[in-house]
Parts: structure tokens; C-alpha cells; sequence
């Protein structure tokens, strides 16, 4: 379990939740709990692209119906880092499916119609191993950006 570290993890606004325009809604959520976005972008995800995000389901009966949720419109991906982020942000997730995702949580307070795939508004890496294979799927090093956040003067240990 994550203790101090600073994490980074990989989000993605599914389609569902472009297309209900929840992107600006869940983007704030992330900065209001104090965490910082490093890398986002728009894009198209491919099939190609898609199925080496899902690879650890390519056996799994829905394993199709994922593919073509997760490539049916634009989505936005973010790289979204702070203290203990990647464990921070499933939290904030909820619960795979949407009917089960507590009150509070993105996926239990945005969402609930599933479809062949389960649709549930965010992806969210989900360990340090996923997190860094996933980033390095979608962003070159030179996407993701390194600046100083304007409160960070105030949690610097020693004042
Ligand atoms: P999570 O997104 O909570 O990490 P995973 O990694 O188990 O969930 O599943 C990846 C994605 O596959 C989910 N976000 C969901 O869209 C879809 N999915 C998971 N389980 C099912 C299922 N039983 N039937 C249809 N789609 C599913």
C-alpha cells in the first residue's frame, strides 16, 4: 500500500462520458482533490491501440464489446500524478460497475446504464506495473510535463 510516494496514473474519459459532456466535471474533480494533471489529450483510440490496453482481458467474453466501447468516439487521457495518486484515483473511481459504485465516487455519482461492455465513465490504472505501461501506451515523454503547482509552497516540509 502506497504511503508517501508521489504516483502517476493513467485516466481515461470513456466515451460514455464524452459524449454525456462529463468531461469538465470529472477533470475537476481530480483538480479539487488536490491532484495534478501532467499529460492530457483528446484522441481516437485505434483497435490496435485498444487491445494492448485490454490485453490482460483478450480472453474474457466481453473482451469485444470493450474494444468497441473504448473505440467508439474521441476519448481524453490524462496522466494525473500526486501523493499516492494511483490508489487515490481508483477510489475516486468506485466500483467497476456502475450500479455497485458507492455515492461520492465518479462511477457512482455520473453513471449507471451499462451496455455489452460495462460502461462506467473512467478508466483508471490500477498498480504501479498498469500505471507505467499504460502512460508509456499513450504518452511520449515529452507529453508529460513537469511544473510547480501554486500551493506547493505551503505543504513543503520544515515551515
Ligand atoms: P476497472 O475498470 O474497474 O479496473 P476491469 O479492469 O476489471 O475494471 O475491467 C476493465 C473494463 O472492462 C471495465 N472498465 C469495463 O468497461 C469492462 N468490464 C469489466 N467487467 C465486465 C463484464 N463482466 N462485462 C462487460 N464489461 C466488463
Amino acid at each position: 500500500m502506497c504511503k508517501e510516494e508521489v504516483e502517476r496514473t493513467l485516466v481515461i474519459i470513456k466515451p460514455d462520458a464524452v459524449v454525456r459532456g462529463l468531461i469538465g466535471e470529472i477533470i475537476s474533480r481530480f483538480e479539487r482533490k488536490g491532484l495534478k494533471i501532467v499529460g492530457m489529450k483528446m484522441m481516437w483510440i485505434s483497435r490496435e491501440l485498444a487491445e494492448k490496453h485490454y490485453e490482460e482481458h483478450r480472453n474474457k467474453p466481453f473482451f469485444e464489446a470493450l474494444v468497441n466501447y473504448i473505440t467508439k468516439t474521441p476519448v481524453v487521457v490524462m496522466v494525473v500524478e500526486g501523493r499516492c495518486a494511483i490508489e487515490v484515483v481508483r477510489k475516486m473511481a468506485g466500483a467497476t460497475d456502475p450500479k455497485d459504485a458507492e455515492p461520492g465516487t465518479i462511477r457512482g455519482d455520473l453513471a449507471l446504464d451499462i451496455s455489452d461492455a460495462i460502461c462506467n465513465v473512467i478508466h483508471a490504472s490500477d498498480s504501479k506495473e498498469s500505471a507505467e505501461r499504460e502512460i508509456s501506451l499513450f504518452f511520449k515523454p515529452e507529453e508529460i510535463f513537469d511544473y510547480p503547482k501554486a500551493a506547493d509552497w505551503f505543504y513543503r516540509k520544515g515551515i
